[in-house]
């Protein structure tokens, strides 16, 4: 019997100018969990990323799946739409249109909310059977162990030459008011056995000579114990990795020791702001500002390089906060910030609080602007313009070669090397979006 044939689209907006995009493609994790959830033996599956090959319009195939992060989602409805007309059956799935499937359903035939490992089979079932449902959604988390391992077979060999993207643990129990990750992943770590993490990257190591592993976990060290074992793990696989980390993962002598010596190079944390009461707001009142440099310095002790996040627009932003910002993380010897505008995502409890208090601006109903770039709402204490202009500004200012350098005097002189590599390399993606959209000075406005 001839297999049926899947075709899976990771949806990219090309014309959508997002920053800080690493200037390699991405060997994404999503749609190549999905693919490897079509049994083999019915199924042959083609997946296609945007980012780095265009849609193939013309391909027959007997169901056509797509997933799409909120700032894709009106150009995935569109390739939704176009392989509709042409009488193939779509299903869509991923954070935004589990979040608005309502929507979706305007343009696809079913939605799957949430995780796809506890929906797939039965939709399968529906699919061959003629019967498929407009939604599926597993009411518990599904289990997240054993085989099959993603699909990276099913990319393209350039995905691979520079990174090698793993998950160990999924689900948060922190509840940042921003964060879209703890509702459609869980407010608990669901770790994976370390032996299937080991295994999985095992299968590649012996290829390359350097594997670098991105660990998408939203935070590695959330469950120190099993973190610790897996990093005890990794050790002899002698690879080189980076993750999210949250600022707790400092206070752990023996976490970063064990994440040094299994090859950390980087975490990417996030601090989100240097008011307090910004903090308690957004749900994150565990951390405080006054410790933000006492966790930068451990970090650094055990040689790890520090991308520090920050977003502007929270509700006790003032018009200063751009100039003490930037002033801050030029001194604080983190190697690499990374700012953002607060962006009220769908399924949020920040979205839900705007639209109650009526601040969301036009611009957020346009889900392209949705690239954390924008202003989509009224801010407290500022105009959007101001916040607007402010994001740009630090951007602008960090990204400068001079301010690069003289960051970099306060790091570790171990770190500089990668640190030099990782800001340059960012430099055209954010310097593209600064372009696009603000040709503003270097020097702050006098009033900040
Ligand atoms: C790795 C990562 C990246 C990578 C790769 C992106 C990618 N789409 O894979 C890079 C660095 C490129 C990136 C970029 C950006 N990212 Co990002 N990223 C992540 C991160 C940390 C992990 C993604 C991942 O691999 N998850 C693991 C896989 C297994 O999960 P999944 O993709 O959701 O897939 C599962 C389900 O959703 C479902 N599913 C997904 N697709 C489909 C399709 C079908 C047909 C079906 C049936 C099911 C299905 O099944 C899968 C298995 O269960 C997430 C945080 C997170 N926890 O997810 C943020 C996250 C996705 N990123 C986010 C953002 C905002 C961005 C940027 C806008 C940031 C920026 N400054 O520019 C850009 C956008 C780039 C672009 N043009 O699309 C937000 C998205 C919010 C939203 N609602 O859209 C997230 C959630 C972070 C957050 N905390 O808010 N990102
Ligand atoms: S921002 Fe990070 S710590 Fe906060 S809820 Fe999201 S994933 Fe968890």
């Amino acid at each position: 019997m001839s297999r049926r044939k899947a075709y899976l689209i990771h949806a990219i907006d090309k014309s959508v100018v997002s920053s800080d995009h690493p200037p390699f493609p991405f060997p994404v994790l999503g749609i190549t969990t999905v693919a490897a959830l079509f049994p083999e033996e019915e199924w042959e599956v083609e997946v296609v990323d945007e980012d780095l090959e265009p849609v193939d319009l013309n391909r027959e195939a007997d169901v056509v799946g797509i997933s799409s992060l909120t700032m894709n989602a009106p150009h995935a409805y569109e390739l939704a739409d176009y392989f509709r007309s042409r009488s193939i059956p779509v299903v869509m799935g991923g954070l935004h249109v589990s979040n608005e499937p309502e929507e979706a359903l305007e343009h696809c035939d079913a939605v799957v909310r949430g995780e796809a490992e506890g929906v797939m089979p039965m939709l399968l079932a529906d699919l061959s059977a003629g019967t498929l449902k407009n939604i599926y959604h597993s009411p518990k988390p599904p289990p997240i162990y054993g085989k099959p391992f993603a699909r990276r077979d099913l990319l393209r060999r350039h995905h691979h030459r520079h990174i090698f993207a793993a998950q160990a643990t999924r689900g948060c129990p922190n509840n940042c008011e921003f964060c879209s990750v703890p509702l459609f992943f869980g407010y608990k770590y669901r770790p994976r056995p370390v032996q299937d993490v080991v295994a999985e990257i095992k299968e590649v190591s012996d290829i390359y000579s350097q594997l670098n592993v991105f660990f998408v976990d939203d935070n590695i060290g959330g469950t120190p114990r099993y973190a610790k074992e897996l990093l005890r793990a990794l050790i002899p696989l002698k690879i080189r990795w980076a993750s999210f980390a949250s600022l707790r993962m400092s206070e752990d002598p023996e976490l970063l020791d064990l994440a040094a010596k299994s090859g950390c190079t980087q975490l990417f944390v996030g601090f989100e702001s240097l008011d307090q009461l910004n903090l308690d707001i957004a749900g994150k009142s565990w951390a405080s500002t006054k410790q933000f440099t006492q966790h930068v310095r451990d970090f650094h002790r055990a040689g790890i390089i520090v991308q520090g996040a920050f977003i502007f627009g929270h509700d006790d932003d003032t018009r200063d906060i751009f100039r003490r910002t930037v002033d801050y993380v030029q001194e604080s010897g983190m190697e690499v910030p990374v700012f953002s505008i607060l962006t009220p995502y769908p399924g949020t409890a920040l979205r839900r609080r705007l639209i109650k208090e009526g601040r969301l601006l036009e611009a957020s109903k346009d889900w392209r602007k949705y690239d954390v770039g924008q202003v989509l709402f009224l801010p407290a204490l500022m105009t959007p313009d101001e916040l607007q202009e402010g994001y740009l500004w630090a951007k602008k200012y960090c990204c400068a070669p001079r301010s690069i350098i003289s960051r970099l005097w306060h790091a570790p002189l171990k770190n500089i090397p990668l640190a030099l590599i990782l800001n340059f390399s960012m430099w055209r993606s954010k310097m593209r979006e600064i372009h696009a959209k603000w040709e503003g000075p270097l020097r702050a406005p006098a009033q900040w």
